[in-house]
């Protein structure tokens, strides 16, 4: 970015402050913001008139009001594709991690008490194999996760806005319910792989999750606002639900205490918001940034550019 424009960097990989970002927007032509730049209506309205394009270092553009964006003229644009494969893995993997409690494991040699040896009986968890697994949301990211787990024997269900091409569900085996109702009733694992706009906000709301069975676990590497975390913590320490991963918080970088302690237990797996952090899925999310940035100064059309109505 520094050899192709006139480039001023936030160094300290610390996010911006409301000040900060205020006068980044009155005297910058383009805005390069993450998950942690809230991009309000406010700070929209407050933009100068060189600002043009904001040009999201990340997939999911929840963190900046598109429409007012748009209204004033302002492009907005996304890294997508490039972050798929590593999504879907750690989705994998916290999939994996909670049934067979991972985490829990790891912690035993590393803590205070020797281990006392192998037994027949102890630290026993849940086959994958031959489980159902319900993906919300079967965009990029969930047909990358219901690949992955048709390898581990998983059955692949899935609800989406739309119901995905005949070739795709035959491919994954997929089942589609149109009822998420009825999808939630009848899950093993949930994975949530959906954007978070308004009409997903608490889409896993408490009414939602009191369908899931006692046996069910929740998976979650796309938003925390998708899920009602504290209802959902609640939960699982009356043993409504059986456990969750989470790489996703709705209050990041705050956490649930409800949460910690859950992990604590065992009950639970947290990653901190780590589902694109691969070398790779970073550089190619700085590749498309610059991609956007050179294609709207050429005078065209930037190719990923998001329009209100695709949320
Ligand atoms: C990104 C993500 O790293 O791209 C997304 O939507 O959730 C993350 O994996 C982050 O958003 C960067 O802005």
């Amino acid at each position: 970015m520094c050899e192709l424009f006139d480039t001023r960097l936030n160094l300290t990989d610390k996010p911006m402050s409301a000040a900060e970002l205020a006068e980044a927007v009155k005297t910058a032509d383009v805005l390069v913001p993450t998950v942690t730049d809230r991009i309000d209506a406010n700070l929209i309205a407050n933009a100068g008139p060189r600002l043009k394009l904001i040009a999201n270092f990340g997939n999911g553009v929840d963190n900046i009001d598109v429409t007012a964006a748009t209204a004033r003229g302002i492009i907005v644009t996304n890294t997508p594709k490039v972050l798929t494969d590593d999504t879907a893995d750690m989705t994998m993997a916290l999939i994996l991690s909670v049934p067979r409690r991972l985490a829990e494991g790891a912690t035993v040699l590393t803590g205070d008490k020797d281990w006392s040896g192998w037994t027949p009986t102890w630290m026993l968890g849940h086959r994958i194999g031959g489980k159902r697994l319900g993906i919300i949301g079967m965009g990029r990211i969930g047909r990358a996760v219901a690949k992955r787990a048709r390898a581990f024997g998983v059955q692949i269900h899935y609800h989406n806005r739309r119901r995905v091409p005949a070739d795709v569900e035959r491919e994954l085996e997929a089942t589609c319910w149109e009822s998420l109702d009825q999808m939630l009733a009848r899950m093993d694992i949930i994975s949530v792989n959906c954007p978070h706009t308004p009409a997903t906000y608490h889409l896993l709301s408490a009414r939602h999750l009191k369908l899931l069975r006692k046996s069910a676990f929740v998976v979650n590497t796309a938003r925390g606002e998708i899920i009602d975390e504290d209802t959902l913590a609640r939960m699982i320490e009356s043993g409504e639900i059986a456990g969750a991963g989470l790489d996703v918080f709705e209050n990041e970088p705050a956490v649930n205490p409800r949460l910690i302690r859950l992990a604590k237990a065992g009950k639970v797996v947290l990653l901190p918001h780590m589902g694109s952090a691969t070398y790779e899925s970073r550089n190619d999310m700085g590749e498309k940034v610059i991609v956007n940035i050179q294609t709207f100064m050429d005078g065209h059309k930037p190719p990923d550019r998001i329009l209100p109505a695709m949320l």
